[in-house]
């Protein structure tokens, strides 16, 4: 069985959308295995997403991530991956389709950038391990691992 790490990002908190997702998560048969509030740093959310430290717009995301508490949390179910991200939609709000959280809730107010979408999904199996490993630590990855495999 497959694991995947997501959070509810500051606007989903602000918003009261935290049932909302849920709901969404536990109606499509997936199970919560771990769940917790907190709030991001700008050093967790630099490795969080390394891969985006160079884009001109990573100093707007840190404030936007770091502007509340995030929900963090674990879904195990089959092929939860790829899943929880069709669930979510696209990044920009104005792309993605109704039905999906982002296409339903997510805002994108300027023409020139400003993004607010509402939760995050780790876009792999590797992608979820390492942000499961950051997030929740070792010893919570390495129990990925050895159910990934299952
Ligand atoms: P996703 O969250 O769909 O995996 P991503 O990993 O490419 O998308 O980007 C991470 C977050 O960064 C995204 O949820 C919102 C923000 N972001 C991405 N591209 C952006 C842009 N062009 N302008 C402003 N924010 C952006
Ligand atoms: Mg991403």
């Amino acid at each position: 069985m497959e694991r995947t790490f997501f959070m509810i990002k500051p606007d989903g908190v602000k918003r009261g959308l935290i049932g909302e997702v849920i709901h969404r998560i536990e109606r499509r048969g997936f199970t919560i295995e771990k769940l917790d509030m907190l709030e991001a740093t700008p050093e967790q959310l630099k490795k969080h997403y390394s891969a985006l430290v160079k884009k001109s717009f990573f100093p707007e995301l840190v404030a936007y991530m770091t502007s509340g508490p995030v929900v963090i949390g674990i879904i195990k179910g089959n092929r939860v991956v790829d899943s929880w991200r069709t669930m979510m939609g696209v990044t920009n709000p104005k792309d993605a389709l109704p039905g999906t959280i982002r296409g339903d809730f997510g805002q994108a107010p300027g023409d020139t950038g400003g993004i607010f979408n509402i939760v995050h999904g780790s876009d792999s199996r590797e992608s979820a391990k390492n942000e499961i490993e950051l997030w929740f630590g070792k010893e919570e990855s390495q129990k990925d691992q050895t159910e990934s495999q299952e």
